[in-house]
């Protein structure tokens, strides 16, 4: 299976998706992989790979040939045992993961959204007050540390029942998450080292006792009591929000404000219009996706694009590539926030595109918002830092000049 042998008739590229240097700027390999072929073979890792959109989709469209349950990631769960108990939603195939996803998606629904939405909008007119007052007394601000973690750190553990102490473990933890979606390397092992307190802290705070009644956590709960998912499955389902729900909102945000930050003529739009907010926050999803890949694993010997590919290969899919493919997108590499990018792969796509969707909008959305009404210019004060992470697209800081409104 992933082998040395390159499959013949296959465009084999040697490039590294998870080294440093592609991390920290992987565009320029993504359209080599691109313009590769509509399928390619990762020599450095013996697997399967696609970067344009229309494999892409397909792949995640289709759930019986591409499976989940073998593990998301480099690593296949039926040959090597998975880093913490499988996820319930991420890694399983239907039936068990329709069960799973109608729990969370009656959860995370669009009605249940409009609850939540005052409370969100409050909080983030509130942070971005302190925000600008911050900027305005300091000179400068930062944009990951004091605005795109601080608010998804706030909200959304808030709907979940979360208590305020401890929360930026979740930033550790989903760090963690989302590196093991990629090879052993050294930026596994570093995030992983704080595996145990991490991790314990995470589970304790699953179960019930530790979550708000009425909370999104909670509903989960109440869900077992009504019989739809066992006691023991629960706090797992709480997991998932807790892996999937901070650090992914954390970088969208961030990478939101960098692209506006860089593209002042997009950013004198949205405060033009603060309507534009919502669109603004997708554009920034396609143009600087926050999760930028997953794996799937062949169920049985499959053809993509006229390229057969045995049972039981992992194929691993470029949802950022994907966002930026000249087949698909005029003019990829313009952020323009009047684009309408539907049919971006950034939530993914498919029966496990992203099932908290509608709160990662909201979120972008209250955010820019807020920001518009209060900023008439945004700039680099510095050179932005990154957090490599082996799938998550991620700043670490990002120093920030305002000319306030
Ligand atoms: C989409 C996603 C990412 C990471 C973790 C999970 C889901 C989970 O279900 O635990």
């Amino acid at each position: 299976m992933n082998d040395n042998t390159i499959p013949a008739g296959v465009p084999a590229v040697d490039i590294d998706p998870f080294s440093d240097a592609f991390l920290t700027d992987p565009y320029a390999d993504h359209e080599r992989m691109r313009e590769a072929g509509p399928v390619i073979w990762l020599t450095k890792y013996g697997i399967y790979a696609t970067a344009r959109h229309a494999e892409v989709r397909a792949v995640l469209n289709d759930h019986e040939n591409y499976i989940s349950s073998a593990g998301v990631g480099l690593a296949n769960f039926n040959k090597e045992a998975p880093f913490r108990p499988k996820s319930l939603i991420l890694e399983a195939d239907p039936p068990s993961h329709t069960k799973a996803r109608a729990i969370l998606a009656r959860i995370l629904s669009p009605k249940t959204v409009m609850q939540i939405r005052e409370a969100f909008q409050q909080e983030a007119e509130q942070l971005l007050d302190r925000f600008v007052a911050k900027a305005a007394e300091d000179g400068q601000v930062d944009g990951v540390t004091e605005l795109s973690e601080v608010y998804p750190l706030k909200v959304f553990p808030d709907a979940v029942g979360l208590e305020a102490e401890g929360r930026k473990n979740l930033l550790l933890y989903g760090n963690m998450v989302f590196n093991s979606f990629g090879p052993r390397n050294e930026l596994l092992r570093k995030s992983a080292e704080l595996v145990q307190p991490v991790t314990q802290w995470i589970m304790e705070h699953c179960s019930r006792e530790h979550l708000r009644p009425g909370g999104f956590g909670d509903m989960i709960f109440q869900a077992a009591d009504r019989g739809e998912i066992t006691q023991e499955e629960a706090p797992m389902l709480v997991r998932s929000f807790l892996s999937a729900g901070v650090d992914t909102t954390v970088n969208g945000i961030g990478n939101a404000l960098l692209c506006l930050a860089q593209n002042p003529d997009q950013y004198e739009k949205l405060r033009a219009d603060p309507t534009l907010a919502r669109p603004a926050f997708e554009e920034a999803l396609r143009y600087e996706s926050a999760v930028q890949t997953f794996f799937r694993t062949t169920a049985r010997d499959v053809e993509l694009a006229g390229v057969k590919i045995a049972e039981g290969h992992k194929v691993l899919t470029f949802l950022a590539a994907a966002n930026r493919d000249a087949r698909q997108w005029p003019d990829p590499d313009r952020f323009d926030i009047t684009r309408r990018p539907t049919g971006h792969m950034a939530f993914g796509s498919g029966i496990h595109g992203c099932v908290g969707q509608v709160v990662a909008r909201l979120e972008g959305e209250l955010i820019l918002t807020a920001l518009a009404k209060r900023v008439k210019t945004i700039e680099l004060a510095g050179p932005p830092t990154r957090r490599l992470n082996n799938t998550l697209r991620a700043l670490s800081n990002l120093p920030l000049r305002l000319v306030t409104a």
